[in-house]
Order: structure tokens, then sequence, then C-alpha cells
């Protein structure tokens, strides 16, 4: 199995550039954001619970998405790899996912980071809030709390993987395409090691 993990602040290109990957590798795309807009959308009583916090701009329970994630990896047992995308988001998801792929003696290959400056990341996100109809994208105060949710709970994941020299650390501005192939090549030299 080859796991990688798209690791960035909200708005950096995880999502965008995660479709892109999981087009050339054959991976299975695990994003947490699409996984809880799916409840959403559904009315579960997780849905229900999860919106209170994804509209203030608050990370959700680490026990409802390490659940969902726990899952999700259940349910596709002959993935050649995933591809995680927006998890994990805080220490205590790195480690319950470290043991959830253990369990099916595998690990994670690489943790990819997109580096976007926060002027930029606001801006991204407020475009789209324009059109993607997302409550948490269309109001600069609600980003402006999810980036420092970022700082205070995710950007110590970073930390996490690097002392296993798993971290690679990629320019998450510019053109799509060439942040993709900048992807793609470390995917690539990760694979051949
Ligand atoms: P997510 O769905 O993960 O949303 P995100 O981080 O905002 O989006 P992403 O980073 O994927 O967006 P992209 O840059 O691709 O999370 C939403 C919420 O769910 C969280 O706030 C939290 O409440 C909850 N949640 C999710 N996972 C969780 C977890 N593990 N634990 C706890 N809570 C969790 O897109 C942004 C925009 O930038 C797009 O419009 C795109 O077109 C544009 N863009 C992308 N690349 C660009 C480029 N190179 N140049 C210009 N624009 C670009």
């Amino acid at each position: 199995m080859f796991n990688v993990i798209l690791f960035g602040p909200p708005g950096s290109g995880k999502g965008t550039q995660s479709e892109k990957l999981v087009d050339r590798y054959g991976l299975i795309h695990l994003s947490t954001g699409n996984l809880l807009r799916e409840e959403i959308t559904n009315r579960t009583a997780l849905g229900l619970e999860a919106k209170k916090y994804m509209d203030s701009g608050q990370l959700v329970p680490d026990a409802v998405v390490i659940g969902m994630i726990r899952s999700a990896i259940k349910n596709n047992p002959d993935a050649e790899g995933f591809l995680f995308d927006g998890f994990p988001r805080t220490v205590a998801q790195s480690v319950a996912l470290d043991e959830l792929l253990a369990e099916n003696h595998s690990e994670i290959n690489a943790v990819l980071a997109l580096e976007v400056s926060e002027s930029e990341l606001i801006e991204r996100l407020l475009n789209r809030g324009k059109t993607s109809g997302r409550s948490d994208d269309v109001n600069q105060e609600i980003i402006r709390a999810r980036i420092l949710e970022y700082e205070n709970k995710t950007s110590p994941v970073a930390g996490y993987y690097d002392q296993f020299g798993k971290m690679v650390k990629l320019k998450g501005e510019g053109d799509v395409e060439s942040i993709f192939e900048a992807l793609c090549n470390e995917i690539e030299a990760k694979k051949l090691v």
C-alpha cells in the first residue's frame, strides 16, 4: 500500500490537488471535509452535530472524524493506497491514524504540505464562497477562526510527522498544474525508495 497525507491550512489547495492525484495514482480519496458535508446533506445525527462546529470555523471533535476514517478504511479492504485530505488535523488524529494503518500492516509513506500565505488563503476562500454555497466560506471572521484553529491545533501535526522524516513542504502558490507536478515528483521519489 502507498498512503499519502495532503496537509495544509484551509484553502491551501488540498481538495483541488487531491482530485488530480487520485486520478493519476488510483488512490482512494478520503476527505473528512467531504465526508462531513455528506452527513450534513443527509441530515444524519452526526451531520447535525458536526455542522455546529463547521459553521463557526471550529474543528469537529476527534472521536467523530476518527470514527469516520476507521469505517472508510474498513470499507475499502482492496485499496492500493489512500490519499488523506484534511485528515489528520490534530496530533491525536495522527496517532489514531497510525494505529489504524498498523492494524492493516500499513503506514503513512509521505506527508505533503502545501504552504500558502494567509492573505492568499483568505482571498481564495472568500472567492470560493461566492459560488460554493459553503457557509464556512462566506464570512471573513469564520475564515480567520479556521486559520486560527489550524495554527493552534493542526500545525503541531507537522512536527509529529517530521520526527519520522515523513514531512515534505511545498510551495502552494502559483498555477494548479505546476503545484500538481511538484506533488507528483515527491510521490514518485518516495515510491522509488
Ligand atoms: P475541508 O473540507 O477540509 O476544507 P478546507 O480545508 O477549507 O479546504 P481545502 O484546503 O481542501 O480547499 P482548496 O484549497 O482545495 O474542511 C472544512 C471543515 O470541516 C473544517 O473547517 C472543520 O470544521 C471540518 N473538518 C474537516 N476535517 C476535519 C478533521 N480531520 N478534524 C476536525 N474537523 C474537520 O480550495 C480552496 C479554494 O482555493 C478553491 O476555490 C480552489 O479553486 C482555490 N485554489 C486551489 N488551488 C489554487 C491555486 N493554486 N491558485 C489559486 N486558487 C487555488
